[in-house]
């Protein structure tokens, strides 16, 4: 019997990061999307080049690249900048927030209109889902802003038909770049979702922490029979549902180190059980550049060469937290 990975062609997704210019990575028509890193978080005229608006803390010019294994069809639909295959399409969508009024409100008219257009084109599932706004903690108690965000969100998904099931992997990060952007993978196919075992679910998460809980998993699978690709969320120093090591930051890479490797090995036992999952890209998040270097050396000790790792300067969604951890593996 072979042992050879077989898969469908348009089922294969992978991430890399690279320093490339972005004309040159689209040239090749594999690619679904660029995402570079930088202070801008506008929409760039190219259906296939997504700025985040997160500027990389240590290198210049640092983009996402996104490819499969077949050319992709891509375009600009009702604001929407699309590409993809047969089986997931990428979609992003950039929202000035002086035209809304509200967070809340913008939030869940952006979502209303990403979800229509992959609904409209066939991809209705949620593969993985990036969210990047300012002042993602400013606002009190209720009003804080990611909370905002977090109902806008949860209001159009509930309205367009999902619940906590089809929730996928998700990261919302703050920037200083005033846009929102909100980007995702949809996919025709069902994929599958995780929970941490150490963590309360998100969309469980109690009454403390906002009206309404957070509709993400910790990580979603896209493929099948142990191929394909795991996208964990980002993860941060949460037990349960509480914060862990406030303003410590060696004590928050421990649990947040520890709560990858837990969701990691759970994840393997259920789909993967012969090989262990390793990551290849991880995005990590950190709120002051001033301790890059004590976090990449955690992460380099910790995962040794193989992924390669954005360092972001970004706001993560609880104002205790100052490092957040997300990852690509392919299986
Ligand atoms: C947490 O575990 C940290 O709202 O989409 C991580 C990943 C976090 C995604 C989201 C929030 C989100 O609750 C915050």
């Amino acid at each position: 019997v072979s042992q050879e990975k077989i898969q469908k062609p348009g089922f294969g997704i992978k991430c890399k990061l690279s320093l490339d210019p972005v004309d040159q990575i689209l040239a090749n028509e594999k690619v679904f999307a660029v995402v570079s890193f930088g202070e801008q978080c506008v929409a760039s005229g190219n259906s296939r080049h997504f700025q985040s608006g997160l500027p990389s803390i240590n290198q210049v010019g640092l983009k996402e690249v996104w490819f499969g294994d077949l050319p992709v069809k891509h375009g600009i639909t009702d604001g929407c900048y699309w590409a993809g295959t047969d089986s997931l399409l990428f979609v992003a969508l950039w929202i000035q927030e002086s035209e809304t009024g509200n967070l809340s409100d913008g939030i869940k008219q952006a979502y209303d209109r990403i979800l229509a257009f992959i609904k409209s084109r066939g991809y209705s599932k949620l593969v993985r889902v990036w969210n990047h706004f300012a002042d993602i903690n400013a606002g009190m108690d209720d009003q804080e802003r990611y909370k905002q965000f977090c109902h806008g969100r949860h209001q159009a998904l509930v309205k367009a038909g999902y619940g906590k099931s089809d929730f996928s992997a998700a990261s919302a990060v703050g920037h200083k770049a005033g846009n929102t952007i909100i980007y995702l993978i949809a996919g025709r196919d069902a994929c599958t979702h995780f929970e941490n075992p150490r963590q309360v679910s998100a969309y469980c998460y109690p009454r403390e922490y906002g009206p309404q809980s957070p509709s993400f998993a910790r990580a979603t699978y896209y493929g099948s029979d142990g191929n394909g690709i795991v996208f964990f969320s980002g993860t941060a120093s949460i037990i349960g549902h509480e914060t862990r090591n406030e303003g410590d930051l060696q004590g928050q890479l421990d649990v947040t180190l520890d709560n990858l490797d837990k969701l990691t090995e759970s994840i393997a036992r259920q789909i993967h059980p012969n090989r262990p999952i390793k990551p290849d890209v991880l995005k990590v998040y950190i709120r002051h550049p001033d301790q890059l270097d004590s976090i990449r050396t955690r992460i380099e000790s910790h995962f040794g060469e193989q992924p390669q790792v954005a360092y972001l300067q970004a706001d993560i969604c609880r104002a205790d937290l100052l490092v957040e951890i997300e990852a690509v593996c392919a299986l």
